[in-house]
Formats: C-alpha cells, sequence, structure tokens
C-alpha cells in the first residue's frame, strides 16, 4: 500500500461549507450508531463538483440526500470518501453508520478507555465516526444527542450548552448538547462514562461565571485539586497577559487513562490523559505537579490560539502548537522561575528538536508536505515552532507584541488561517514587515553560526566577527561582553541592526567591536539561548568558568556550564575510546564548587547549573555518536566530581526543606538540590550515601522524594533495589500513573543488562500493551531514556523496539510510529551499531507493515540511512 504524499501547495478551499450537523450517537456494548443531519452550502454558487465527505472504518447503513434514499448506485463510495452528488447550490445530506468503539485500540476517532467512552479527533479522527469534510477549515455549528445505559454510562458530555436530558427505554438515557460556537470537527469531542465531577467557578475579567469541571473516576477526584488551581491561573493569566477571556459557560476537563497524547483541547471539553491531570503529594513528583500545570494551561490557551483562530490546513499546525507552548513556556516562567522554565524548555529543545533536525525526520516547522499528519506533532513543530514566536515577541517587543496578536485574534476570530495570516497581523500592529521570518518557517534544520575573535591588546581594539554558514535568516545574538572584573563592557556592531544588547543579524555577517580594554573581554553569545542555531565559538574552559561566575543572566550561565560539562566529558569519551586514562581538569570541580555556594540565593537555579548533561543531550554534541564511550566517561565523570566536592554533597545532601511536602518554587529547589547531591555522594561512596538513601524512600511523605530515592536505588542494583521495587508496587499496584514510574524507571537505569530487564517488564502482569503510558513506560525509557541499554552491542535493543513496533503497528499506529523516532540518531552512530539499526528497521519494512504512520516513519529513516 502507498499513501499518498499531500503538499501544501495543492491546497483548495472546500467545494462546500457545512452550516450545521446534527449528530445522535447511540451507544450500545457491541456497536455504536451515529446518525448525522448535514446542512451544506456551496462555496462557490453555480458550481457543480460533487459533495466529498471522508471516512474510515464506517459501515455506512443509509444515505438520504434533501430527504431522498440514495441507493449505493447513487453514490461513490469507498472505504475512505463518499462522493454525493449535489445538483443545487446547498443541501441536506442525512447519513446512518455503524462503528465499533468497543473494540477500537487506534484510540483515534470514538473508543473506549477503561469503562469510560470518550473521543480523539485530531486531527482526522472525526472520519472515524461519520463521514464528514474532514478538514480544519470547514466550521460547522454541532448539536449533538448521546444515548447510553444509564447506570453504567451516567454521565453524558458534549460541547457546549446542555439542551435536553432525559431518560430511554431500557435503562437507557440521553442528553442533547448544543454547542454556538462555530468549530471544526477535530475539536469535537464526546464522553460517556460512571465520572465524579470537581467543580469550582471563574469569575472573567468582565464578570462572566464560568463553571469549571473535572471529570474522573470516582478514586481520582481527590487528586483533581491542582489541575483545578492551575485552570484558574492559566484562566486568570491569559487576561492579564494576553486580554483573552473565555467564552462559554462551562469548562471542562475529562481525565482517561487510555491517550495517546498529554491532552486535547475539545471545545470547551478537553480530554486529558490522566497523566496530565491527577497529582497527589504521595503519588506525584515535583516534575508531574509541574507537568499538569503546563499541560492544563496549554490546552486551556488553545481556547483562543487554535480553537478560535484555527488552522486553514495541517500544514500550518505550528500556527496553533507554537504559538501555544511558546504562551504555556511563559505562563510556567512566570509561576514558578524564568530561569529555570527556559532551562528546561531548552533542555527539550536541544536534546530532541536538534537531534530530530539533524536526522532524516528533519522537516521545516512548516512542512510542505507529509503523508501521515500524525507523524508532524514533532518538537520541531511544537518545541522550535515555539522558539520562532519567542524571536516575533524578541523582535517586537513587549508591548509591540501585544499590539500583534490583539490584532491576530480580533482579525482572524472564528477563521481557519495560515502562518503567512499570523505574520501579517503582527507585523501590521506595528508597522513592520515580518516577512523575512517565512524562511524559518519553512527552512528545515539547525541553522550554523560561527564567531570568531581578534583582540589587539596594545590598541586595545576587540573585534567580535559573526558569520551564518547557512542561508541567511533572521538572526537575534542578544550579547554581552563581559570584563576581566565580571562587568559588562560597552559595545557597536557594525553591518546589522541593534537593538538593547540584540544584534539582528540578516546578511551573512556582522561585526561586533569594543574598544579601550586592555584585557580581551569574555563574550557571552546567545543571551537566553535567543536563536534556535548552533553556535561555534573557541571558548577557552576559563572563559566558561567566567561567564558562570560573572552573567546575570541564568539562562546564558547555565549555556556556559553545559558547554564545560559537554567538553570534559566529550574528552573523556575519547580517551576511554583510546584506552587512555580518563581525568577530570580542575576547572569544573572548582566551577561547581562555587555554584554549590550559591544554593541558598536560588536553589532550583543551582541544580540545573550542578546537574551534568545525560547521556542523550550529550550526543548532540559528537560527530561519531558511541554511546558506550559517552556512557563511561558521563560516569567517571560522575564520580570524580562526586569525590572532588564529597564535603559539599554531603553537606547538601542534608538540605533543609520545609517540613511539610510543598509545591513552590524554593521547596522544589531545594528537593532537588538534595536528590542531585546524594546522586553524586552515591557515586563517589555507594556505601557512605546508602543508609540515607534507604531512609529517604522509607520514610518520605511525597513521592519526590521516594522516586529519587528510588531511582538512586535501583541504578546500585542488588536487594536494596529489589526491596524498594516491591515495596513502592505494593503500596501503589492500583495507581496505574505511579506503576507507570515504577516501570520506568527501570527501563531506564543503565544496567548491563537492561534489554533483558526490559523484556521481563515487557512480561510482567501489569504491562499493557493497549495503554500507551504503560507502553512509553517501558519501551520509550528504555529506546530515549537508557542509550547504554539500547544501543547494546549486537542490536538487541533495535530488534526488541522494532519489535514492538510491529506489534502496535497492527492495534495503535500513531504510539508505533511515535517510538521510532528513538531511531533519530542513528545515522551518527558507529558504523558497526548503524549497520544494526537499518538491519532491524529493513527486517521490520519486510514484515508487511500495515500503518501509513509506521511506513512513513520507516522510509524516512531507511532511506537516510542506505
Ligand atoms: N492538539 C493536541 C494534539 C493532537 C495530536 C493528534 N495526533 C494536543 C495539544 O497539542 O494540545
Ligand atoms: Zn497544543
Amino acid at each position: 500500500m502507498n499513501s499518498p504524499v499531500k503538499y501544501l501547495k495543492d491546497y483548495h478551499a472546500p467545494d462546500f461549507w457545512v452550516d450545521e450537523i446534527s449528530l445522535d450517537i447511540d451507544i450500545h456494548d457491541d456497536e455504536t450508531l451515529v446518525s448525522s443531519r448535514l446542512v451544506v452550502r456551496r462555496r462557490q454558487s453555480g458550481d457543480t463538483s460533487p459533495l466529498r465527505l471522508d471516512g474510515g472504518e464506517l459501515e455506512t447503513l443509509w444515505v438520504r440526500l434533501d430527504g431522498v434514499e440514495l441507493s449505493a448506485s447513487n453514490y461513490a463510495l469507498t472505504s475512505e470518501s463518499l462522493l454525493l452528488p449535489v445538483s443545487g447550490d446547498a443541501a441536506v445530506v442525512e447519513i446512518g453508520v455503524r462503528i465499533h468503539p468497543e473494540t477500537n485500540t487506534s484510540l483515534e476517532g470514538l473508543y473506549r478507555s477503561g469503562p469510560i467512552y470518550c473521543t480523539q479527533c485530531e486531527a482526522e479522527g472525526f472520519r472515524k465516526i461519520t463521514w464528514y469534510p474532514d478538514r480544519p477549515d470547514v466550521l460547522s455549528r454541532f448539536r449533538t444527542t448521546l444515548r447510553a445505559d444509564q447506570r453504567r454510562y451516567p454521565v453524558l458530555l458534549c460541547n457546549g450548552n446542555r439542551m435536553a436530558a432525559g431518560t430511554l427505554e431500557n435503562g437507557r438515557h440521553y442528553v442533547t448538547y448544543d454547542d454556538p460556537t462555530l468549530k471544526p470537527c477535530y475539536l469535537f469531542a464526546a464522553v460517556a462514562g460512571d465520572l465524579e465531577v470537581l467543580e469550582d467557578e471563574f469569575v472573567t475579567l468582565s464578570g462572566r461565571r464560568v463553571a469549571l469541571q473535572i471529570y474522573a473516576e470516582a478514586a481520582d477526584r481527590p487528586k483533581c485539586h491542582h489541575a483545578m488551581d492551575s485552570l484558574k491561573r492559566a484562566m486568570h493569566w491569559d487576561e492579564q497577559v494576553y486580554g483573552r477571556e473565555y467564552d462559554l459557560d462551562v469548562y471542562m476537563i475529562v481525565a482517561v487513562s487510555y491517550f495517546n497524547m498529554g491532552a486535547m483541547e475539545n471545545k470547551g471539553l478537553n480530554i486529558f490523559n490522566t497523566s496530565c491531570v491527577l497529582a497527589s503529594q504521595g503519588s506525584t513528583t515535583d516534575a508531574g505537579f509541574q507537568r499538569v500545570e503546563s499541560v492544563v494551561a496549554h490546552e486551556y490557551f488553545h481556547n483562543w490560539s487554535g480553537n478560535r483562530v484555527t488552522c486553514r490546513d495541517w500544514f500550518q499546525l505550528c500556527l496553533k502548537e507554537g504559538f501555544t507552548v511558546f504562551r504555556d513556556q511563559q505562563f510556567s516562567g512566570d509561576m514558578l522561575s524564568h530561569a529555570v522554565q527556559r532551562i528546561d524548555d531548552l533542555v527539550m529543545l536541544r536534546t530532541y528538536q536538534f537531534a530530530e533536525d539533524a536526522s532524516p525526520l528533519s522537516h521545516a516547522v512548516r512542512p510542505e508536505s507529509f503523508v501521515e499528519i500524525n507523524n508532524f506533532y514533532t518538537a520541531t513543530v511544537y518545541e522550535k515552532g515555539a522558539e520562532l514566536v519567542r524571536m516575533l515577541a524578541l523582535r517586537l517587543g513587549q508591548e509591540g507584541f501585544r499590539r500583534g496578536t490583539d490584532l491576530y485574534f480580533s482579525r482572524h476570530d472564528g477563521q481557519a488561517v495560515t502562518v503567512e495570516d499570523f505574520l501579517r497581523a503582527l507585523g501590521d500592529a506595528s508597522g513592520e514587515d515580518l516577512n523575512d521570518f517565512l524562511a524559518w518557517y519553512r527552512r528545515p534544520g539547525t541553522p550554523k553560526l560561527k564567531a570568531t575573535t581578534e583582540f589587539d591588546a596594545i590598541a586595545g581594539r576587540y573585534r567580535l566577527h559573526l558569520q551564518q554558514l547557512t542561508e541567511p535568516l533572521p538572526v537575534p545574538v542578544r550579547i554581552s561582553l563581559l570584563g576581566q572584573d565580571g562587568k559588562e563592557i560597552e559595545w557597536e556592531v557594525m553591518g546589522a541592526m541593534r537593538r538593547g544588547d540584540c544584534v539582528w543579524l540578516t546578511e551573512k555577517e556582522a561585526t561586533v567591536v569594543a574598544s579601550g580594554h586592555c584585557v580581551e573581554p569574555v563574550p557571552v553569545l546567545l543571551k537566553g539561548f535567543s536563536a534556535p542555531v548552533r553556535l561555534d565559538y573557541p571558548y577557552a574552559a576559563e572563559d566558561l568558568a567566567h561567564i558562570v561566575r560573572f552573567e546575570q543572566d541564568g539562562v546564558s550561565r547555565w549555556l556556559a556550564m553545559q558547554e564545560l560539562w559537554q567538553r570534559v566529558i566529550v574528552e573523556n569519551a575519547q580517551k576511554w575510546r583510546q584506552g587512555e586514562g580518563m581525568g577530570l581538569p580542575l576547572v569544573l570541580p572548582q566551577t561547581l564548587a562555587s555554584i554549590t555556594a550559591t544554593v541558598e540565593a536560588d536553589a532550583a537555579l543551582a541544580a540545573r547549573l550542578l546537574t551534568m548533561p545525560s547521556e542523550v543531550a550529550l550526543a548532540e554534541a559528537v560527530e561519531s555518536y558511541d554511546p558506550e564511550a559517552l556512557h563511561m566517561a558521563c560516569r567517571f565523570v560522575r564520580q570524580a566530581v562526586g569525590k572532588a566536592l564529597l564535603r559539599q554533597w554531603r553537606a547538601l545532601a542534608q538540605l533543609s526543606v520545609a517540613e511539610n511536602y510543598h509545591y513552590d518554587a524554593s521547596s522544589i529547589g531545594r528537593r532537588a538540590i538534595r536528590h542531585l547531591s546524594m546522586s553524586y555522594w552515591s557515586a563517589a561512596d555507594g556505601d557512605g550515601a546508602a543508609l540515607q538513601i534507604v531512609e529517604q524512600f522509607y520514610a518520605a511523605d511525597n513521592m519526590t522524594d521516594r522516586m529519587a530515592a528510588l531511582s538512586l536505588l535501583v541504578r546500585q542494583g542488588g536487594i536494596g533495589a529489589a526491596q524498594a521495587l516491591a515495596e513502592l508496587r505494593g503500596k501503589h499496584s492500583a495507581e496505574a500513573l505511579v506503576m507507570d514510574q515504577w516501570f520506568s524507571i527501570q527501563a531506564s537505569s543503565p544496567h548491563a543488562d537492561a534489554g533483558f530487564v526490559t523484556h521481563v517488564l515487557l512480561a510482567d502482569k501489569d504491562f499493557d500493551w493497549m495503554n500507551p503510558n504503560r507502553v512509553r513506560a517501558v519501551i520509550g525509557a528504555f529506546s530515549q531514556q537508557n542509550p547504554a541499554g539500547f544501543h547494546e552491542k549486537g542490536g538487541a535493543g533495535y530488534r526488541l523496539l522494532c519489535t514492538a513496533v510491529k506489534r502496535l503497528d497492527g492495534t495503535n499506529p500513531q504510539l508505533a510510529a511515535r517510538l521510532l523516532g528513538a531511531f533519530s540518531k542513528a545515522g551518527r552512530l558507529l558504523p558497526e551499531l548503524r549497520a544494526e539499526v537499518l538491519k532491524a528497521l529493513n527486517h521490520l519494512a519486510a514484515s508487511r507493515v500495515k500503518s501509513t504512520d509506521v511506513q512513513e516513519m520507516l522510509t524516512r529513516l531507511i532511506s537516510g540511512l542506505d
């Protein structure tokens, strides 16, 4: 099967609009009957093209056109399309179909998540519910009736306002909803289940009362408070920062256990993976709490950036996702810490997006073509897409950007638009032409910058030469020059525009000059990581230490620290490969020691600076990727740093944290420092640290402390790990989200037998191939967070992943395809490992993969390796 490639250049406006749709969804145990009534209208009067509807896996029962039932010879039906011969400019189409949510394992369309019926329609899932023009530029008014057994499905939910409800024969009931907003079908949602609700209220800026409801299974309701608080904070923030108010009378969130992503922004009725709603001190880590807060905010922000102003076609996906990620990053920064939030976002960007962009999976933020749109919900569209909006915000300044977003929202409210419309609105509000930014949206790959310096000590003249090695783009390079005393030095720029501390490179080259200094300054480049580029500048290790010591911007200090860590680890990896002894240059422990002294001022930032980059992140810093060498170097450096600063780690491992667990920036930061210090201490002196780790595991009153201790115990292995794992399982076996952590901590632990451990986990009685969270906790953790295990010589790890993908291809293609992302670094692997990857991928390709999702990923990956 060869699925067609879709091209952006082929976009045509739809032939028909759908002014209204009435749906009736009648849920039974062994089938669901869906009848629909579409009021359609031609876009161009007099045109004669047939009405084209999309479908997938539908059993068509009847079709009526303007009240007359059509026989099969009157329409053209394939498994994916239904063409109806509409003669005039308008028509009423009625269709009945039978679907099977009870056996729908793809988690797309209408499906069962355990005892709950729910939907996932983005991007093209609505066509699995009924025949419809399944494209985001067709906006319609939806009226929906849901019917189901009343005892087992007492709660029936749909977008919009509840208009009617009542009982039916045979213990069944129904509810009718009307959604007054016009929406594309990807924002449609329906839920039926035995759910409890946590209720609250939000009064908007203009005084309207909005009912807030979070639905979950009874046992989970007490864990919904953090999500509710996050929602209210997000609603308030969007009013203050973007002037955006919520528009309906009710905002609902439903938590389900079987979900392919984090959450979905359906109009007024978000459906969430439980992992992004539920949070409690006893079962959720600090990182989990943060994730809930940011995903709740992200989906809420979509109400404007995505729902009220939506995408014309799926090529424009970044229009809603990049912008909304940028908004949720700003929000999270405002909630806890700007520097720490930016650092966490950069870890994601530089670890995963940079890797994707350097791989055969590389694509533009706005791709020109795709086979399966589900394969394009990527780090590039989301994270790089957010970076592009960040640069636009920098270019326009705070007020100009706000004027621009105001204009974008008001000009395009209720429309389905493009990246060009976005740039035009942002620019128009300030009289700027932002067209040059389109190149950022169109061009795949990470741009490269090179910086070189010249210094004439006698004349006191300093020149910093910036050069774009790739085709020039508008690149903002925020700069400071640090003098010997750490103070900032004045500078000027030639060949580029300057705004504040930012040089806006538009041409190939520009030069920054400073004069009157007899010691060469240290340049701090790309402050705050002002552009998503790779920068090549030959810093001396001492310069990096100087930046860490004197620069005010925490993100720039972290960037310098990353480079220092990276250099020490990569050098040691080379030594290990050549059989030479590894070593720790003094500058690293000295710099770390200076940071340990700043813990009281900002524990969370200090923790980020003191954290070694992960092996996965380090893979981005090397041209030829040898996972074993990097792993050995990391082990050595962790232990050496542990020994060099043993006194500090032991003291910081006892750092006081407020007695009762509290989710706030300072407590989170202090816990992070404790755990990091325990890990260095344990690397340097396993026996010495053991007691504290074990005590913390058993005495902890919160999951952050407990999981930190558990991961160290599992790393050490042996009886301590086995007992702790059994204890956690004994206490939390009924909590799926804790069990996910139980699985993932083992699958990601870098033991020599990691592959074997992963096989054992797959055979565990609680492993469930149908639950994406569980699959990600084992297969995802092993292949993406355990490089030493995954890249084991001989390719066993690759075969394990490919076997899993093959198995999931038949049940959940989206999940299967996504797991293949673990191969994105394959092109840079050592030749023998690369050959094993290719073998495993070819074997999978030869096994008759069914889904277009997996086929497209395989084609792209294999063509990049061949
Ligand atoms: N818009 C959804 C993602 C849908 C993915 C479909 N394969 C979640 C989000 O980004 O908010
Ligand atoms: Zn989103």
